[in-house]
């Protein structure tokens, strides 16, 4: 493979920096920037040892080493090699580079987006602006002054506190920034242009009045109101939870529309992607307002955790992904339902990450070597990494994880830790041995657990035959058994939760049974009747559990576990089943029989008033077509699920339709629209109500009332795909997407939902729309949210339409990402993962897969990106 970057070769700086003075002049085609870098050998480092510096397309100006002129050693677009310089003692450099904000598709480093100056430098982007130690290892101190023509950009924004501005010749004018705190390049920021602002202030814990500073474009303030309101609420929040305060004058978010990614943490001036910052009832879903909340607490609550502490190496990514997405999962559990929340978060672990885990771009949660960190930044790292942390919780209790929490931040702050750090905290404050926990950093895969039961009634003991196994993945064949923190509740006939006597072959905390062993036999005694048995409660561990379960066991589970995420498990599970078995039907052809037990159980679910309306909402929902993909493993063919799940989906559809039409009554929505979770709840009940009815109907008619009088950006856009996805080419459908086209035709986030609708119409004419989208003035291949809302969600969220049988759904992409990685190769590389599961795919479209793949890969020009992400996915 390509430049491999190992962890074992991982060795510091030979020369370590002390501050950084930035001058940017800014202009659109040939910006300057002048870098002065104090800096001093290390001690101990050899005295000839040359310093390099990294690069990425860059042009060199001139150099100077303690002010005067001098002639660098070797210096191309990518490197700087300087030699001769002082052995002992501090000195000083003065780099001068030039760079073109205007034609950086690539959107890292600096760029400009609707006419405002911004940068992205994580993971390695700070150097395509000047040559620099690139790596997060390397902290400084810096000062910014930002030079610009004042009518275009009036404001000028950088790290930390503004210490300076003033007028300049020539209709320009500047502003300079101090940010005392040390921080790696990846964490630098500079934002430049002409935009509004939301201004409000945060008193701190300890009295300190911060100010907060919303910048979004012009005649969109009013937009950006909830951003604030969930910033106070994170700021708040991470004091009281985590007893940590913000530590600078102010704090800035500015939402710019060209964005590689969700957001980004650069230290007191957080940069996001437009769509997760700009909100109001017309515009944007319940998601969207989620989204929003989680992503502003996330980006903040990386204040501490990856600023203030930040990683050593690349590696230890999750140290501060991980970590932070438990962080924000564990705000919005407290600001909406802790249950209804973690079903959310597993749905999508196990949508994204498990595949991921299952498939050829496997990877530890801290991976050992890559040769393209940019796809790195995974669900794997993200939140199979935040799972491990919640692992950690579970293990230690509440008050050993927070005396843990307390001692990283007192221990690490200023440093670049690693992983090691982070777990050696809870070890020490527990006195608990996480040598063999530390194996869910290292090994990749997700484990499987098999249960199997027996119960003697004459001495009232359960045994449990416990079993893990950890798939191989690429570069790992062979497994070491983990240690698995595993939540099982028991519940008697009766419905009672079981209290045993004692429990024996198995260390037992509470309900967690540690596994250690590949295999455990439990004996529980002291179990009066044969019990339901209910394993890894709350998802207490990131593992797949196999375990022989009657329907019935499962109904009832779904019935009385008083654990609510394993309620909506056992439903899942049950549903699951027989989906998995409808799909082998469909595939030969007969006919999907009725199922009494899971209507019956699912609509019993549905009206019970004691639960809350967003749960029964998540428990109508059946699995998804990748779920049920996901679950049959191999030999899928993606045409044979979705009719299979067409079919239960009628099914349950018509069994409960008198229930659909009474409870969708009960949850119509009236009065002013509030974001709120429980409003939202009700909303997402509402809407599986009228799309259950609009199936038993057959009649498009219901959805487009709905349309009509919808008002707001929740229902609008559900009876939308309501419309779009059950009734494809009905005028009704015709009629709301050109209505809804024609309202929005100047907002491009929501111009991206309807995008997103119609590549999401299942079926092999998906692609045909997608090319004709294409051509519309409301896409562009710059625009990584237009890319991803028609594309990425064509090739990762349409299973039928992608997977067509001629492989033109691959094709396509495939021309997608050849002529997209040009511009901007991370959007590209990311954009291929949607075929990371092609090895499970039937023959025919495997086959059609691999042809697609090996295309891309006799591409002679590919990006490091999708380089890397095509060999791995070939193998
Ligand atoms: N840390 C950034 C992600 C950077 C991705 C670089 N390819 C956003 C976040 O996780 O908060
Ligand atoms: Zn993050």
């Amino acid at each position: 493979p390509q430049n491999e970057i190992r962890l074992e070769d991982y060795r510091p700086t030979d020369f370590v920096l002390l501050t950084v003075d930035l001058a940017f002049d800014l202009d659109p085609q040939r910006t300057i920037v002048t870098s002065t870098i104090a800096m001093a050998r290390r001690e101990g480092v050899d005295r000839e040892a040359p310093l390099t510096l990294d690069g990425d397309e860059l042009e060199f100006v001139s150099l100077k080493i303690n002010g005067v002129d001098a002639e660098p050693h070797a210096v191309t677009p990518d490197r700087l090699e300087i030699r001769g310089l002082p052995a002992t003692g501090e000195f000083t450099l003065e780099i001068v580079t030039a760079i073109a904000p205007a034609s950086n598709t690539k959107l890292m480093g600096l760029y400009s987006t609707n006419g405002v100056y911004c940068t992205q430098c994580e993971a390695e982007g700070f150097r395509r602006i000047t040559y620099f130690l690139d790596r997060p290892d390397a902290l400084a101190v810096y000062t910014t002054t930002i030079r610009a023509d004042a009518k275009a950009a009036p404001l000028l924004l950088s790290n930390g506190n503004p210490v300076d501005s003033g007028v300049l010749g020539d209709g320009r004018h500047f502003v300079a920034w101090n940010d005392p705190h040390p921080k790696p390049s990846y964490l630098f920021a500079l934002v430049a242009g002409d935009l509004g602002v939301v201004e409000d202030d945060f008193t701190t814990a300890s009295g300190r009045k911060v100010k907060l500073a919303i910048y979004v474009e012009h005649g969109k303030e009013e937009r950006a109101a909830y951003a604030m309101d969930a910033l106070k609420r994170s700021m708040r929040w991470d004091e009281e939870r985590f007893g940590r305060e913000y530590d600078l004058d102010i704090f800035m978010i500015v939402a710019v529309s060209d964005f590689n990614m969700g957001a980004m943490e650069n230290k007191g001036l957080n940069v996001f992607n437009d769509k997760y910052v700009l909100a109001d009832p017309d515009t944007a879903t319940d998601a969207d307002y989620a989204n929003i909340e989680a992503i502003i607490a996330h980006e903040y609550f990386h204040n501490w955790t990856g600023n203030r502490i930040t990683c050593r190496d690349w590696f230890q990514l999750c140290l501060k992904e991980g970590l932070t997405v438990y962080r924000d999962h564990e705000f919005s559990a407290d600001m909406r339902s802790r249950a209804v929340k973690r079903i959310a978060e597993v749905r999508l672990l196990k949508a994204h990450q498990f595949p991921e885990d299952n498939g050829p771009l496997a990877h530890p949660v801290r991976p050992r070597k890559y040769s393209e960190i940019n796809n790195f930044y995974t669900a794997t790292v993200y939140e199979k990494g935040s799972e491990v942390v919640r692992m950690i919780e579970t293990l230690l209790g509440r008050d050993d994880f927070k005396k843990g929490m307390d001692l990283y931040f007192e221990r690490h702050d200023g440093d670049a830790a690693t992983i090691e750090d982070f777990v050696a905290c809870f070890a020490e404050v527990s006195g608990k041995n996480l040598d063999q926990f530390f194996l869910w950093y290292e090994q990749a895969g997700t484990p499987e657990i098999t249960v199997a039961s027996q119960y003697e009634p004459s001495t009232q003991t359960l045994r449990l035959e416990l079993e893990q196994s950890i798939p191989p993945t690429p570069g790992q064949s062979s497994k070491q058994p983990m240690h698995i923190p595993l939540r099982v509740g028991l519940f008697e006939s009766n419905g009672e939760p079981a209290s045993p006597r004692a429990i024996e072959g198995i260390e037992a905390d509470g309900d967690v049974l540690n596994l250690r062993e590949r295999t455990h036999t439990v004996r529980i005694t002291g179990v009066k009747s044969r019990p339901a048995i209910s394993v890894n409660r709350s998802f207490s561990a990131p593992v797949n559990v196999r375990q022989q379960q009657s329907d019935r066991e499962l109904a009832q589970l779904a019935r009385i576990e008083t654990d609510l995420f394993s309620r909506w498990q056992a439903l899942n599970d049950l549903a699951m089943r027989h989906l998995v078995s409808a799909t082998q039907k469909a595939e030969s052809g007969e006919a999907a029989s009725a199922n009494r037990e899971l209507t019956d159980c699912l609509c019993a679910v549905l009206a019970d008033r004691t639960l809350e309306p967003a749960f029964r909402a998540h428990a109508i929902t059946l699995p998804g077509e990748t779920d049920i993909a996901r679950e049959i493993g191999n030999d899928i063919n993606p045409d044979a699920i979705h009719e299979a799940r067409e079919a239960l989906v009628a099914q349950i559809a018509s069994h409960g339709r008198d229930l659909f039409e009474e409870i969708a009554a009960e949850t119509r929505p009236a009065g002013d629209y509030s974001p709120d979770a429980a409003s939202a709840g009700d909303r997402a009940l509402y809407l599986a109500c009228m799309s259950h009815l609009a199936v038993a109907s057959g009649d498009p008619s219901g959805p487009l009332s709905l349309y009509r009088s919808a008002d707001n950006m929740t229902l609008l856009s559900g009876a939308l795909a309501m419309l779009a996805h059950r009734f494809p080419r009905s005028p009704e459908a015709e009629e709301a997407l050109a209505d809804f086209e024609a309202r929005y035709r100047d907002n491009p986030l929501v111009i991206d939902k309807w995008l997103t609708v119609q590549a999401t119409i299942p079926g092999a004419d998906a692609l045909s729309r997608v090319k004709t989208l294409m051509d519309k003035p409301h896409f562009q291949l710059s625009n990584p949210n237009r890319v991803r809302s028609l594309i990425g969600t064509y090739a990762s969220g349409n299973p039928t339409g992608f997977n067509r049988a001629d492989g033109a759904g691959y094709d396509f992409l495939a021309g997608i990402v050849i002529d997209l990685d040009p511009l901007n190769p991370q959007v590209a590389a990311r954009l291929l993962t949607a075929m990371r599961s092609w090895r499970s795919l039937e023959a025919a479209r495997r086959e059609k897969a691999l042809d697609t793949l090996r295309k891309i890969a006799r591409v002679e020009k590919l990006s490091t990106d999708v380089r890397d992400i095509v060999d791995r996915m070939i193998g």
